[in-house]
């Protein structure tokens, strides 16, 4: 079976970035691909992709050098099941907050005796070969976003959960879940002090920190702060930033709001 490059990259402890897709489009998937990012993420949680479209983002993918991954919308093992037969090498879940939650999670991207995932690989096969069944219990990641109160709380014994790989932030559920508002993060002492004791307590338990960020320089920094898995925005903002300045310096014209930061 084709190895996980992502998982590898993280055992040895080399920081991946990974690029975040909610715009529904094969051909912006094979454009991001080839943009030098380690992975990249199939949104199906806040992005505006359905899972046909998500297929043909799969297929894209493949032509280039990235590993695949989703979020899926939620905690849901046909769900789960579903992307993983499309080719997903590993799922992101949003809102884990509970041990149970964490073990179910799991247990779907697990072929038995150790879980499960229901077997018909479909697409999975085609990606990683013709021996995906006896690899895939190895190579598949499972990411559970940590972005609750109850899940900050039960955050150590989440991480004790056998087969999770790594937890990934959710900064802005997190503020909220802290009684602050989204994209508070950067200032905010308490989501702060959060974000890094749940970098700190996933690399004591020997797993994967992820976390989602807004741009370039805010990845490099979770980087030098010790997390593994970093995204810089996702395509909206990234699109929408880079269009906004084409525009001002081409009008000669002064940042403004608009047009700007539509990405979450
Ligand atoms: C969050 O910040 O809550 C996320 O889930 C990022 O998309
Ligand atoms: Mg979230």
């Amino acid at each position: 079976m084709r190895s996980n490059r992502l998982k590898e990259m993280c055992q040895r402890q080399e920081a991946a970035v990974n690029a975040w897709l909610s715009i529904p489009s094969s051909y912006c998937a094979e454009v991001m691909g080839h943009q030098g990012f380690d992975a990249v993420t199939i949104d199906l949680q806040h992005g505006m992709i359905g899972f046909e479209q998500a297929i043909g983002m799969f297929q894209a993918l493949s032509a280039t050098p990235v590993l695949p991954l989703a979020r899926v919308s939620r905690n849901d093992p046909a769900l789960v099941m579903q992307l993983l037969d499309a080719g997903a090498y590993g799922i992101i879940c949003p809102m884990i907050s509970s041990v149970e939650e964490a073990r179910s999670l799991v247990s779907a991207c697990r072929y038995p005796p150790v879980g499960t995932r229901s077997f018909g690989p479909a697409r999975g096969l085609l990606y990683g070969g013709p021996d995906y069944f006896q690899g895939a219990n190895d190579e598949i990641l499972v990411l559970a976003m940590i972005e609750t109160r109850q899940g900050l709380d039960a955050l150590d014994a989440i991480l004790a959960v056998e087969g999770l790989d790594g937890i990934f932030v959710g900064p802005n559920d997190l503020a909220l879940a802290l009684g602050k508002t989204p994209k508070s993060e950067p200032d905010d002492q308490d989501v702060r002090q959060a974000i890094a004791h749940i970098c700190e307590r996933t690399r004591a338990h020997g797993k994967i920190p992820g976390i989602f960020c807004s741009t370039g320089e805010a990845a490099a920094q979770r980087i030098a702060e010790g997390f593994l898995l970093v995204t810089p925005g996702n395509d909206v903002g990234l699109l929408s930033q880079a269009a906004h300045r084409a525009v001002q310096v081409a009008k000669g014209t002064q940042p403004s709001k608009q047009g700007a930061g539509s990405g979450y």
